[in-house]
C-alpha cells in the first residue's frame, strides 16, 4: 500500500463541480442511493398503521368521551401521519447502513462514485422547502387545535359565566397522597371519592392539592392539569359519552402515586340528580 493511497481526495472545488441538476442525476444513479429511496417508500407503509393504533390504544376504555379528547385524537392522528415520511427516511438510510454497508472489503475506503450531494443547490432548496412545509403545517395545525380545545375548556372564563352556556357544574377537586376527593359545591358541599359527571353538561373544575403537586388527569375526556398546594387551577369539560372512565395523577407524588386513581361515571342528567339526591345533596336547579 502506497502512502498517496491514504490520502483523502482533494474536496471538490466550486469551480469545478457539474451543475446541480446534473449532480442529482449522478447522485441518484448511484445504487445505493436508489436503494435507500425504495427502502423509505416500503418502511413508510410500514409504519403506516402506527397512526391507528395509537388510535386503537387511546380508545381501549371507550375515549373520546368530550370534544376536547376528539380534538387531541386527531392532531396525535395527523402528527403521526406527517412525520413517517422523514422518520421512514431515517430509518432506510439506518438499516441501509447496518446491512449494505456492514464489510467493507479492501484496505482502502471505497472510492467516491460521483459528486456529493452536499453543497447542491437543489438538494438543498428541495429539503429545505419541504422540511419548512411540513413545520409550518404542525404549527398551524397545533394553533388551531390549541385555540379550540382553550375554547372546549371555557379558558380562563368560568364556565357559567359564559354567554349562551348552559349552566355549568362546578367540581372542586383536591388530590392528596394518595387520593381524589370531587366536591360539588352546589349540593350540599356534597363530595364523592368517584366523579360523577352529568351528559353534555359542561362541567368547571376547580383544581388543588392538600400536600405535594399532583396532577389531575381525566383520561378519557382530555383533561389534564397540576394540582399544585396552595393554589387553585381551572378548567372545564363537557363529557359527551355515557360511561366509566378514569382520573389518574399524572404528577409522580411519592411512593404510591401509580394507585392514585379512581372512576368517572358519566350519567343521564336524571340518573346524577337521583344520585346527587341519594348522597344527600340537593336536587340541582
Ligand atoms: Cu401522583
Amino acid at each position: 500500500m502506497s502512502t498517496e493511497t491514504l490520502i483523502p481526495e482533494e474536496p471538490e472545488a466550486p469551480t469545478n463541480r457539474p451543475p446541480s441538476m446534473r449532480r442529482v442525476k449522478l447522485w441518484l444513479q448511484r445504487p445505493y442511493a436508489r436503494k435507500i429511496l425504495i427502502l423509505n417508500v416500503v418502511i413508510g407503509f410500514l409504519l403506516l398503521p402506527l397512526a391507528w393504533l395509537l388510535l386503537a390504544g387511546m380508545n381501549q376504555t371507550g375515549a373520546p368521551a368530550s370534544e376536547i379528547m376528539k380534538d387531541i385524537e386527531q392532531t396525535v392522528f395527523v402528527f403521526t401521519i406527517v412525520s413517517i415520511p422523514i422518520t421512514a427516511f431515517v430509518f432506510a438510510v439506518l438499516v441501509y447502513s447496518l446491512l449494505g454497508w456492514r464489510h467493507v472489503s479492501g484496505d482502502e475506503p471505497p472510492m467516491q462514485d460521483s459528486p456529493a450531494i452536499r453543497t447542491n443547490t437543489i438538494g438543498v432548496i428541495l429539503w429545505t422547502v419541504a422540511s419548512t412545509l411540513l413545520a409550518m403545517f404542525l404549527v398551524v395545525w397545533g394553533l388551531v387545535e390549541l385555540a379550540q380545545i382553550t375554547a372546549n375548556s371555557f379558558g380562563s372564563i368560568a364556565a357559567n359565566e359564559q354567554p349562551g352556556q348552559k349552566s355549568a357544574e362546578i367540581i372542586n377537586v383536591t388530590g392528596q397522597q394518595w387520593v381524589w376527593t370531587f366536591e360539588y359545591p352546589e349540593h350540599n358541599g356534597l363530595t364523592s371519592d368517584v366523579l360523577y359527571l352529568p351528559l353534555d353538561r359542561p362541567v368547571y373544575f376547580n383544581v388543588t392539592s392538600k400536600d405535594v403537586i399532583h396532577n389531575f388527569w381525566a383520561v378519557e375526556l382530555g383533561v389534564k392539569v397540576d394540582a399544585n398546594p396552595g393554589a387553585i387551577t381551572q378548567t372545564g369539560v363537557t363529557a359527551n359519552k355515557l360511561g366509566t372512565f378514569n382520573v389518574r395523577c399524572a404528577e409522580l407524588c411519592g411512593m404510591h402515586h401509580a394507585f392514585m386513581q379512581t372512576q368517572i361515571q358519566v350519567l343521564e342528567q336524571d340518573a346524577f340528580d337521583s344520585w346527587v339526591r341519594e348522597s344527600g345533596g340537593k336536587k340541582t336547579s
